[in-house]
């Protein structure tokens, strides 16, 4: 099998220029899938002043959302078509399940067709009480050009949370994908094009992140950076764009509680326990990676829950009934395990995995499950990016919503109950973006995603999310006479 070669996507192709590659070796088996331009700052001047032109003097701003819209729905049906081939390519760059890879890529069709329906709606308001000769209007337009710079663990749905919602507002955008998995964000914006969507609307630019990431951030003709990322790049990522005063969004780390109550209904809860940890190999931003049990269920919960972790199976992601993929690289690899070590130094009970899957050429982890994990332990409070569950139990409402809020992060926290009030009481002093009862890692198009604390700001997806790539203008009106305020 040969590896896929890119070069930037430019003004609606790719640029062909000659330039050196980031090679991307899978990561189950080692062996080079793709290869990816390394751009320099210079590439990145080039997609930027691309965007500028198709934003400044280009048609698709001036478009109606009627026109808009057609061509979102049409591009959503050329990523539908090429279906198998994203989710290929997805499974080869991530080492993620197959299984996991067509759900991200059913999820940017939906995410595409939701975004067309609010092109057609984006509108702004009109005050008309503001006394008999006064009018205004708040009109909504596009912010511009957007930089986008996305992460490695979910790299088409998470550029596609932004990408459809800029457009359908009127934006230009300018990618920077992961350096470890740019394929999909090349394919996807070759799309566009084929969908009609004018030249040098959608470009992308691979590479560093501290070479053409930071070129993006620190470029002026930016107006909006959309940053999905690690906590400690988005704080970077904010400082450089402070420069040209543009605004950001941050959709940072999470360390996400799981939290179940004895009146829970307990098999959709011991579900939900893996679902929280396990999917998506643990390399999930919203990740119930912290179990909370109510001692009265704990004992017969936890051993359930590690069982069937047990016998996840872990391996090849091209398998259909594969559990976990690989870890994304070594060095994260090598992490995940050094959390796993720590936890058992610290003295939280290892009830199973905690260690990789011997022999294999690739980054596998077993999945693993600890018990007694206390809020002074390392895996309580970092977030480990992989499939390793911490268990914590606790007796009251009061003391779990404690625990759940002892975080730097507030990205998402998960609630199983069978009682109204206390979902509703939980859903009230969760301090997170996102709570969902009964459910985990669930979402719509319609649904937007934010974060609060460490875990960042800004809305990605549904009305607040399209809002994002828009701004209001304000204009107000006089009509008939008007009173001199100076009578000099
Ligand atoms: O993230 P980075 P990485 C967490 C997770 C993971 C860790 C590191 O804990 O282990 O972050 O992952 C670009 N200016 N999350 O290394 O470094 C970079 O090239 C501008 C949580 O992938 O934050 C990539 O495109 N851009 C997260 C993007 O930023 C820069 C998902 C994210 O990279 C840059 C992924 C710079 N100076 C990891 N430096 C989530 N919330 O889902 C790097 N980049």
């Amino acid at each position: 099998m040969s590896a896929r070669q890119y070069t930037h996507y430019i003004d609606g192709r790719f640029d062909g220029k000659e330039t050196s590659y980031v090679d991307r070796n899978s990561p189950a088996t080692g062996e080079m899938v793709a290869r990816f331009a390394s751009g320099e700052p210079a590439d990145m001047d080039r997609a930027v002043a691309a965007a500028r032109a198709a934003f400044d003097n280009g048609p698709w701003p001036q478009m109606s959302g009627m026109e808009r819209a057609a061509m979102l729905n049409k591009y959503a049906d050329l990523v539908h078509d090429n279906f198998d081939k994203l989710v290929r390519i997805e499974v080869e760059e991530v080492g993620k399940p197959i299984r996991f890879a067509r759900g991200d890529i059913g999820g940017v069709v939906g995410l595409i067709r939701y975004a067309a329906s609010l092109a057609m709606q984006m509108s702004g308001t009109t005050y008309t009480n503001l006394g008999a000769q006064k009018t205004a209007l708040l009109m909504r337009e596009p912010i511009g050009v957007v930089g986008l710079i996305t992460p490695w663990n979910f790299p088409a749905l998470i550029l596609m949370q932004k990408v459809p919602f800029a457009l359908a507002a009127g934006c230009t955008v300018v990618v920077k994908p992961s350096e470890f998995t740019s394929g999909s964000a090349f394919e996807l914006a070759a799309l566009a094009t084929a969908a009609g969507i004018p030249e040098g609307v959608l470009n992308v630019v691979s590479g560093k992140g501290s070479v053409v990431g930071k070129a993006l951030t620190q470029n002026p003709g930016i107006d909006f950076i959309s940053f999905t990322g690690s906590t400690r790049t988005g704080q970077t990522v904010i400082e450089d764009s402070a420069k040209n005063v543009v605004k950001t969004s941050m959709e940072l780390g999470g360390k996400s509680a799981n939290i179940v109550f004895a009146d829970a209904d307990l098999d959709a809860a011991v579900d939900g326990a893996l679902m929280g940890v396990f999917f998506n190999n643990g390399e999930c931003c919203v990740s119930g990676s912290r179990l909370f049990v109510q001692s009265s269920v704990a004992d017969e919960f936890v051993k359930r829950v590690a069982e069937r972790s047990a016998r996840l199976k872990v391996g090849n992601p091209f398998d259909e009934d594969t559990d976990i993929g690989a870890m994304i690289d070594e060095k994260h690899f090598s992490k995940v395990l050094a959390f796993v070590k720590s936890a058992v130094a610290e003295g939280a009970q290892l009830l199973t995995g905690g260690h990789a899957v011997e022999p294999s050429q690739g980054n596998f982890v077993q999945a693993t499950v600890f018990d007694r994990v206390t809020p002074s332990m390392t895996i309580f409070k970092e977030e480990i990016f992989g499939p390793v569950l911490s268990v914590t139990r606790f007796e009251t409402l009061d003391e779990v919503v404690g625990l759940a809020n002892d975080s730097v992060y507030g990205l998402s926290n998960y609630v199983w109950s069978k009682n109204i009030d206390t979902v509703m009481t939980m859903a009230k002093k969760l301090k997170s973006g996102w709570v969902q009862a009964n459910t985990i890692i669930d979402g719509a198009p319609q649904l937007p995603l934010t974060g609060v604390k460490g875990s960042g700001f800004g809305y990605e997806m549904g009305q607040a999310g399209f809002e994002e790539f828009t701004q209001l203008k304000t204009l107000f009106i006089h009509t008939g006479p008007r009173q001199p305020v100076f009578s000099q």
